[in-house]
């Protein structure tokens, strides 16, 4: 296994115990006034892996490849997130990561160095990309877990 796969799999891992702890009525609460819940950031991971997993195989298979941005608050909303119970989100949010640990598990050597743009930002590289999905999995994570809820 490639050594990033290693990573993604146990960063994965020690998100998901953290994530496990949280409980429906923490998870219900804004941690910021007209912020989002630990349910749309929860909701914002799912959006986020499902994202940047179909980047990663396109700009694997696909030379030049240059995807759009998106608009994170219409997804979370759209999604409804803030209405759907905890556990099922959870559940979304470990059945996409697993997929996309696979996926990153399956990945040749020499599709890390490929290059893909996503427009307006300078090109990266698929190890590049990857590592900052990761860091931005532990970032949200570290929110649900460490910032107090308003009531
Ligand atoms: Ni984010």
């Amino acid at each position: 296994m490639n050594p990033l796969a290693r990573e993604f799999w146990s960063r994965m891992d020690a998100a998901e115990q953290k994530l496990s702890l949280v409980s429906e009525e923490d998870a219900r609460q804004p941690l910021r006034p007209d912020g989002w819940s630990r349910k749309e950031i929860l909701g914002h991971l799912v959006d986020s892996a499902c994202i940047n997993h179909v980047r990663i195989v396109f700009a694997t298979t696909l030379d030049g490849y240059e995807c759009p941005k998106y608009d994170q608050d219409a997804w979370v909303v759209l999604h409804g997130y803030a209405q759907v119970p905890w556990p099922a989100i959870l559940d979304q949010w470990r059945a996409r990561y697993t997929w996309m640990a696979e996926m990153v598990t399956n990945l040749p050597d020499a599709a890390l160095d490929r290059q893909f743009t996503i427009t307006g930002f300078p090109p990266t590289t698929i190890a590049d990309w990857i590592n900052d999905c990761l860091q931005h999995l532990d970032h949200h994570v570290h929110q649900i877990v460490t910032v107090p809820a308003t009531t």
